[in-house]
């Protein structure tokens, strides 16, 4: 193809696209169809199971053949196989902030942040609002996580529902959790000898990180060849694949549990009348994923199933859903009320997917970020909001002279430390590669754009091809329209209060100054190696 018919062929796309563009955000609000209102207020039981850290589409139902989840595959194919489910801030607390209040991050004040502390009397859970409500609310594993979640009558407020972790399990490696979430989860099904409905909430503690090295391989079974694609941002090597097959290993874990608490439900005959939704709260603890705001980043795997009130199982839909819809969706089902509970979420319920009603309820969705891990002077943030619409991503990087992922001189901190992460800050002290370094630590511009069909890798920064400006200059309208229509912060005087709001570990609080000046002489940060401190924050780049 010449260059002129490269052109072409760009502009015709480009224009294509920007029509439906157009026409999405003229579309508005459909009204509700009789078959989702058929599923208001049927009070079934709730069970939803949180990985933590897993990016779509690493379950089999996807056709993931390297990550083994049978009891995900369970779930989609006797109910229904979401393709683009997003969580709006790729981050555990803020991100589960976001599931539990039904609000994005930015609009939930220093929930926003990562190891906050959540206000006291303020942003209802829907745990709460359900348990007040009739259903009797219990967890096991990891709730609302990292942060402190204050007290009520001076015992830790139960954001999600009362813990159930008495029972432990031997791990079969050093980095999975010795709780035992499935016998958990049965202590609280024989808890629940009333009529009253029940939800729970499953937490799972992997895949985080850390993973033993090479568990993949050696208990999953697995071979370094079944992986049919090495993320161009990632050296591909052994090292980098065993660290995905070991990531892998332990989605085969949380998925073991699952598939023992549906085993659970069948047997005590109360399958049929229980919504489960499995999925994550937010992308891989690898480089350029956790912690950031690409695709890879806030893709996330979700599966539902409710014989009882799903229409048609065994499907998959494409629609835009994400995090903050959750909530919204669960007051629906159990008849709440959101004002009379506190609660007011952003999101909308998708009982219109479970009734197979087919209305469109979201064209774009909205992205953002402030701090996540500490590592910036004056415990600043990295603030980043984007919209997805048509295919096309629009990020805009609020500060673009700070780093992504965290100083180098404190070790990128907001990357967990790993094989990975290791092999790429090597590769570049060794001169043998700086730019996969740059695209996971470098500093960004201010403006990316990224065709998402094209490049899903978003590695072709397209916000300064002059084919692109008009629809750019679109996107970045009503990002920002949609952001001041939500009150976001960060776009009035004092977008800052972010980086004002304490962490929820006082020693946590100047974590940069406090390193710098040599008040913290060890490396204090168990989730990152002592190797991954650089010398300096200077001549980094290529
Ligand atoms: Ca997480």
């Amino acid at each position: 193809m010449s260059l002129n018919q490269y052109n072409s062929s760009l502009m015709a796309k480009f224009k294509n696209r920007g029509l439906l563009l157009a026409a999405s955000v003229a579309a508005g609000a459909v009204s509700c169809t009789d078959a989702a209102d058929e599923l208001k207020s049927r009070r079934p039981n709730i069970l939803i199971a949180v990985a933590d850290d897993q990016s779509y589409p690493h379950a089999g139902a996807y056709g993931c053949d390297w990550v083994r989840t049978p009891a995900f595959d369970r779930v989609a194919s006797e109910g229904i196989l979401m393709e683009n489910f997003y969580t709006p801030n790729s981050k555990s607390a803020p991100s589960r902030a976001c599931l539990l209040t039904g609000r994005y991050s930015w609009q939930l004040e220093e929930l926003g942040n990562h190891l906050a502390i959540w206000p006291e009397g303020r942003y209802t859970s829907v745990f709460e609002a359900l348990a007040a409500n009739g259903y009797k609310a219990a967890f096991t594993g990891k709730g609302w996580a990292p942060g402190d979640p204050g007290k009520v009558d001076g015992k830790p407020r139960r954001l999600t529902g009362k813990p159930y972790q008495k029972r432990k399990l031997k791990p079969s490696t050093k980095g999975i959790a010795a709780v035992d979430y499935a016998s958990n989860f049965k202590d609280f099904l024989a808890d629940c000898t009333g009529d009253e409905p029940w939800v729970f909430w499953f937490g799972s503690r992997e895949p985080h990180r850390a993973f033993e090295y090479g568990t993949g391989v050696s208990l999953g079974g697995m071979s370094l060849d079944d992986i049919d694609h090495v993320p161009a941002y990632w050296p591909d090597n052994e090292v980098v694949r065993n660290d995905m097959l070991d990531y892998a290993y332990e989605i085969s874990h949380f998925d073991d549990h699952l598939g023992q608490m549906i085993q659970a439900l069948e047997e005590a005959g109360e399958l049929d009348n229980t919504i489960i939704i499995v999925t994550a709260d937010n992308g891989m603890a690898f480089p350029r994923r956790k912690g950031f705001a690409y695709e890879h980043s806030t893709h996330l795997p979700f599966a539902v199933m409710w014989p009882d009130g799903i229409a048609s199982p065994g499907r998959r839909d494409s629609s835009l859903l994400c995090m903050a819809d959750i909530a919204p969706t669960l007051l629906a089902l159990a008849g709440v009320d959101a004002d009379e509970v506190g609660m007011d979420p952003e999101g909308k319920d998708f009982l219109d997917v479970l009734a197979d009603s087919k209305r469109k309820k979201r064209d774009f969705q909205l992205f953002g970020q402030e701090r996540h891990d500490y590592g910036r002077p004056a415990n600043q943030g990295y603030p980043i909001r984007s919209i997805q619409c048509d295919g096309f991503l629009y990020m805009h990087n609020f500060k673009p002279e700070l780093w992504p992922s965290c100083d180098p001189v404190t070790g990128y901190l907001n990357t967990d430390g790993s094989p990975t992460k290791t092999e790429i800050l090597h590769l570049r002290r060794e001169g043998v590669d700086s730019l996969l370094w740059e695209q996971s630590f470098g500093k960004r511009p201010q403006e990316e754009l990224y065709d998402l069909a094209a490049d899903p890798e978003c590695l072709n920064n397209l916000a300064e091809c002059d084919a692109y400006a008009d629809l750019k200059s679109r996107l970045k309208k009503m990002l920002f329209d949609e952001l001041e229509r939500q009150g976001d912060p960060r776009l009035g005087p004092d977008g800052d209060v972010f980086d004002r709001y304490p962490f929820h570990q006082k020693g946590d609080n100047d974590f940069y100054e406090r390193f710098m000046a040599g008040e913290i002489t060890e490396y204090q940060t168990g989730w990152v190696n002592p190797d991954d401190y650089e010398g300096s924050n200077e001549n980094l780049g290529r």
